[in-house]
């Protein structure tokens, strides 16, 4: 902190501001200390930098006009990550036993998508992309099966694109929950995706040209995976040989959720699969946590949208 944040009038100002030095008026002690650090440390950044008139109100303008993109701002400034990392840190520090690892969930979700049977086709068939089957078992730390798991998957098209966020898409195009059988075996149809970017010319692509950075993910599969008397888990796997792979810039590549890809172009191979061109395959397997609380079993309280 320079000495003219931590000097005695702005400390008295910056006490004032946040309601620190009022302890007897009405609101939480925490928010308090929250509004007082976060001012604090605003405060510091422009005395540090040397910031001036119009540098200050030219950034509160960019943030104020960048606020649609306010998700993506959280994944590519490491938000959503460092979240991860605090989750993961906590678990460790509890002796959680660690099941399959959650990555972030980013801005594009949607809830509400179809309920389908294991072995269901998710893309809509109008993306020519290579064809994929994904498949796995739902399983507990005993490696035993659960049955009455749910995997909500959802995933860009051949352009990177998701679904309701891109018009031209069907409704719930390659967005499922698909009902894991009573072996815990789950399994769909798809297209392999591509990578995404974020929107040029946007706040965040700004943002990120500003400091150097590329707005690419590489191409990855989202996954909530779901069960009565476990853990939500929140993760990704990640398409193997994406040149993106471990340069994310949402830093949501883990080890341990890069499933190999197998290409498989045997006729035998490809007719059995009911398809009619070589296709990918990939075999991934979810362990979940029990649930200590009936709290852990349920999504965060993010705002999501929710069609149905
Ligand atoms: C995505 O598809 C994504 O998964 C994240 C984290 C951010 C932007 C787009
Ligand atoms: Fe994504």
């Amino acid at each position: 902190m320079t000495d003219l944040t931590t000097s005695p009038d702005i400390e008295a100002f910056l006490d004032k501001i946040s309601g620190v030095d009022n302890p007897q008026a009405e609101g939480a002690p925490r928010t308090k200390q929250i509004v007082r650090k976060i001012i604090a440390d605003l405060f510091d950044t422009i005395d540090r930098f040397d910031v001036t008139e119009d540098e200050f109100w030219k950034a509160l303008n960019f943030v104020a006009a960048g606020a649609p993109e306010f998700g993506l701002w959280a994944a590519g400034l490491g938000f959503e990550h460092f979240l991860d990392v605090r989750m993961d840190l906590k678990d460790a520090a509890a002796g959680v036993p660690p099941g399959t690892p959650r990555t972030i969930e980013g801005p594009l979700y949607v809830g509400g998508a179809p309920l389908v049977e294991s072995g269901a086709r998710i893309d809509d068939g109008s993306d020519a992309g290579e064809a994929l089957i994904m498949h796995g078992h739902v399983r507990d730390l005993d490696g035993k099966p659960v049955p009455g798991a749910v995997v909500d998957v959802w995933h860009a098209n051949t352009k990177g694109n998701y679904s309701y966020f891109d018009p031209s898409q069907s409704d719930y195009n390659m967005r499922r929950r698909i009902k894991a059988d009573a072996d815990g075996r789950y399994e769909f149809r798809s297209i392999v995706p591509s990578g995404y970017s974020v929107p040029p010319g946007g706040s965040t692509d700004q943002i990120l040209k500003a400091v150097g950075r590329h707005g690419n993910r590489p191409a990855h599969i989202h996954f909530f995976v779901r069960a009565p008397g476990f853990r939500h888990l929140t993760t990704q796997i990640n398409i193997d040989g994406d040149p993106f792979l471990h340069d994310d810039f949402a830093y949501a590549t883990r080890d341990d959720l890069i499933p190999p890809v197998e290409r498989k172009s045997d006729p035998a191979d490809i007719h059995a699969a009911g398809l009619n061109a070589p296709f990918a395959q990939i075999a991934f397997d979810f362990t979940l946590t029990p649930a200590s609380q009936a709290q852990e079993e349920v999504l965060s309280e993010r705002p999501r949208v929710l069609v149905d």
